[in-house]
């Protein structure tokens, strides 16, 4: 919310209020049993909806019920006159007794919903998205998480248009009607929350299956797409029953319905939606072939359909009291997709890609002036909530729950979890609570970690004495906004002492640090050993060391933990860039080119491994450990280190690029092969841009899948070469009918790490197929644009402009999706005077925008430090 007092000129925005987490009040009314009856058509959807309401406790108020954009036309209460009124956009229902059926009607126009929030239009379908407050878009309701009913929907369409029409639960009839329409009406047994409501208009077909329980039930698989879709359905499917087998395996949780639906569509706010056996993707999380989709898109599509169906237990038969609970599930369930995608592929390298993501979005988050707790205190707009804090921070929680109470314990606790709360509206506290009880643990000082932001950083130093070594841990949670003088953390460490001269593991142990400042012993060391801590990355923390470059070194070529071994390497390259950058020097290389050549060499590694070890660190991920980031020297330093590794190590890296692996083969080695001559190519063309271009333009050519070809697409998009442009124009002439695939085009042109990347962006704005309506294109190529560090913060602050006026764009079409893309602005605290002011006026650009929504207004005004 504004506070006039810190900032006397915002404007006033008093329907940009905050809601607590402490005002936190169970309803006055429950709704029982939701039936819906829809007359469906793009231009005019008729929505008549009877709620069975039961009072709440003894009180006389009346029934509240939210409506977003919703106009009554009908009020009846048991099917008489009812006393009502409007209070803004809420419906007011007075009711005597204590139970009654509540019945209203609205007109709702599915084709003008350009914010793809309730019942919108896509590519001809017409399809929901609730979460978290898009059914109250729909019909009259009170909309809130805790309010859980069992639901009928009855629909009716003109069938050549809508032959096909879904909801959730199992269709119980359906029939032709008159004038070319028919029906069909789907009932849910399961009492659910509105924001897991879905209902599916369309010409589609399906990619039929099934799967047969742990207790021998039969359930009807179908991936619904557009029929030219069909091929590209395979590994979805095939994902779905995997997850399906796992969750019975791991966690013993039984699908429940006879029936699964997932509906893909292109049109859509984020991955994908968990909506009760009726999951909605958007079709990037489902369509795949090796002609269009990359190993990193067939690891997505995985993850995500296993995310969405492991919510059938972590968010729908146990869901949310509350938004502010919104780790519960969210938390829970990226954790159980990374266990899936680790226990599927390769753990070590699939902790990697998480611990990126993290570093990546989430470490900035909590550093930056739109930092919060994973049980947030309040918000303006529940939407700007959907973060990497409450998703990735949230899933390492639950990560180092696991890890202090042990696997089998932790299995204890989430079927206590499951048990104790099925077919209920929960809190983070209920969940901490099983893992207490089932563990016979006290997490109170655990808890913490759900309400204090900001990531703790942790110094460690390795002393050793006679057969001693004395480790020594002081912990520092920093101050966020609103937040200061925080308390110590648990923090689990997984620690290893290894030998200098072998290599030998010496002691391991799972240090729990409480305290600000401890110490740890390890007795009967007779050497100096080396520190290996946070192994597997235990702890989502900042470790920082007193270690030497050659202990980093030395780890990086024995360390038998493979997630520490990647990350010594990492840590070693870190180091130089980062001197390089603050001394103004080159980066020292020799060092890392010992470990690049010993970590190429070494027969026991995976090649994805390789790949991930040996990769140069982001540009943002080096601005990360800077105090202020100068975007100019930190381009300059990667690229100088890169360009060093390529040149002393051309032969090897030549060897690397030049070992393939076919299109088809899916393999974990097959994958890893391509991920490694990826990086290898990027690094041969740092060294050397001529060669390196026309590598890459045959990699490009003799590619026989999207993985090789995007790889060397990305590689040529950063050169100045007659071979970048060919390549370009190839793969538009190849892609331009397929919208995914386009994506790919925008994408790696707005990442590209060219000068004039910014001239290309600005002009593809205006390009025939880029269109702010699909949230995949606008991300493509707006959201990969924020995300350039050196392009983005060109000291002209052009950047800055062009991103603050497509926000504003944007906003009017799709707050949602708008508001995703201002976090870039927010981090102006980070960098030079000159840029800071100009990242400023852009926010503040946006802030005197007419007409701001919420979503917008909260993340700027935050960003600016003024709520
Ligand atoms: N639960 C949805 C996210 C909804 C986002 C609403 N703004 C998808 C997921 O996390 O599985
Ligand atoms: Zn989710």
């Amino acid at each position: 919310m504004v506070d006039a007092r810190m900032n006397p000129e915002a404007p006033p925005a008093p329907e940009h209020t905050a809601i607590y987490r402490k005002d936190y009040q169970a309803p006055d009314w429950w709704v029982r049993h939701v039936a819906l009856e829809f007359d469906l058509c793009a231009a005019s959807t008729m929505v008549r909806s009877t709620l069975s309401v039961e009072k709440n406790g003894e009180h006389d108020r009346p029934l509240r019920l939210a409506g977003d954009d919703l106009r009554p036309l009908e009020v009846m209460v048991d099917g008489g006159e009812a006393r009502w009124a409007l209070d803004g956009s809420d419906l007011i229902i007075e009711l005597d007794g204590n139970a009654a059926k509540v019945t209203t009607s609205v007109e709702i126009h599915p084709d003008r919903n350009s914010q793809l929030m309730g019942l919108y239009a896509s590519g001809g379908l017409l399809c929901t998205q609730c979460e978290s407050e898009g059914f109250r878009r729909i019909t009259f309701h009170p909309d809130r998480p805790d309010i859980l009913s069992t639901y009928e929907v009855m629909m009716r369409a003109d069938k050549a248009r809508f032959p096909i029409l879904l909801a959730n639960g199992n269709k119980v009839e359906e029939g032709e009607l008159d004038e070319g329409r028919h029906f069909a009406r789907w009932e849910d047994p399961f009492p659910k929350p509105s924001y897991l409501f879905a209902l599916v208009a369309g010409d589609l077909a399906a990619n039929a299956d099934s799967f047969t329980t742990m207790n021998g039930r039969l359930i009807d698989l179908n991936i619904w797409v557009r029929e030219k879709d069909l091929p590209r359905t395979g590994h979805a499917m095939q994902a779905l029953k995997d997850s399906m087998r796992w969750d019975e395996e791991v966690y013993g949780r039984e699908y429940d319905l006879d029936l699964f639906n997932i509906v893909a569509v292109d049109d859509f706010n984020f991955g994908a939606m968990e909506n009760k056996g009726l999951n909605v993707f958007n079709s990037r999380f489902i369509l795949a072939d090796q002609d269009s989709a990359t190993d990193d898109d067939y690891d997505a599509i995985a993850g995500v359909v296993a995310h969405e169906y492991f919510h059938n237990w972590s968010g729908n038969r146990v869901t949310c009291r509350d938004w502010f609970q919104l780790s519960l599930k969210e938390g829970f369930t990226v954790f159980r997709d990374q266990c899936f995608s680790q226990d599927m592929s390769s753990e070590a390298v699939k902790r990697i890609e998480d611990v990126r993501v993290l570093r990546a979005v989430q470490f900035p988050e909590d550093n930056g002036p739109l930092a919060h707790s994973v049980r947030p205190d309040s918000y303006i707009e529940i939407t700007n909530f959907y973060t990497a804090t409450v998703y990735n921070k949230g899933a390492e929680l639950i990560r180092m729950m696991r890890t202090i109470l042990g696997p089998d314990t932790f299995r204890a606790a989430t079927d206590l979890y499951f048990d104790r709360h099925d077919g209920e509206a929960a809190t983070c506290e209920d969940f901490v609570r099983c893992m207490e009880e089932a563990g016979g643990v006290d997490l109170t000082q655990f808890r913490l970690w759900y309400s204090q932001a900001g990531t703790p950083k942790v110094r460690v130093s390795l002393t050793h004495e006679g057969s001693t070594a004395k480790l020594t841990l002081q912990q520092e949670v920093p101050d966020t906004p609103g937040q200061s003088d925080k308390q110590p953390m648990v923090i689990p460490l997984k620690t290893a002492l290894i030998s200098a001269q072998s290599g030998a593991p010496l002691a391991e142990r799972l240090v729990l640090l409480t305290e600000a400042d401890q110490v740890e012993l390890f007795e009967g060391i007779e050497e100096a050993p080396l520190l290996s801590i946070n192994r597997d990355f235990s702890a989502p923390i900042i470790i920082e060391s007193a270690r030497e470059d050659s202990e980093l070194e030395a780890l990086a070529a024995f360390d038998d933990n493979a997630f520490a071994r990647f990350e010594a390497l990492q840590e070693l390259m870190l180091r130089q860039l980062i001197r390089a950058v603050e001394d103004g020097t080159s980066p020292k290389a020799d060092g890392v080119i010992a470990a690049v050549r010993n970590t190429l060499a070494d027969e026991r590694l995976e090649a994805a491994l390789k790949a991930e070890a040996i990769n140069v660190p982001s540009e943002a991920m080096i601005g990360e450990r800077l105090e202020l980031i100068d975007p100019d020297a930190v381009h300059r330093a990667r690229a100088e280190l890169a360009a060093a590794i390529g040149g002393a190590l051309m032969d090897e890296l030549k060897a690397a690029q030049a070992d393939g692996a076919p299109g088809d083969d899916l393999s974990v080695a097959g994958k890893g092969k391509r991920k490694l001559r990826g990086v290898a190519l990027g690094l041969i063309a740092a060294s050397d841009p001529q060669a390196g271009a026309q590598l890459a333009k045959a990699h490009y050519d003799a590619a026989d899948n999207m993985t090789d070809r995007q790889a060397a697409l990305k590689v040529l998009s950063g050169l100045d070469a007659p071979e970048r442009d060919a390549a370009f124009d190839a793969f538009y002439e190849r892609y331009c009918g397929d919208s995914l695939t386009l994506d790919k085009w925008f994408a790696l042109q707005a990442a590209a790490q060219r000068a004039d990347t910014l001239e290309i962006v600005a002009r593809l704005t205006a390009h025939p197929d880029f269109t702010m309506k699909n949230p995949n294109r606008l991300r493509a190529l707006i959201g990969n644009f924020g995300a350039n560090q050196w392009i983005f913060h060109d000291g002209s602050g052009r950047g800055y402009d062009l991103l603050a006026r497509m926000v504003i764009e944007a906003d009017r079409l799709n707050p949602q999706v708008a508001a995703r893309l201002v976090p870039p602005l927010g981090r102006w605290r980070r960098y030079e005077p000159g840029r800071a002011a100009k990242m400023k006026a852009a926010l503040e650009t946006i802030l005197a925008a007419e007409g701001l929504s919420k979503d917008v207004f909260e993340q700027v005004s935050k960003s600016l430090s003024l709520a």
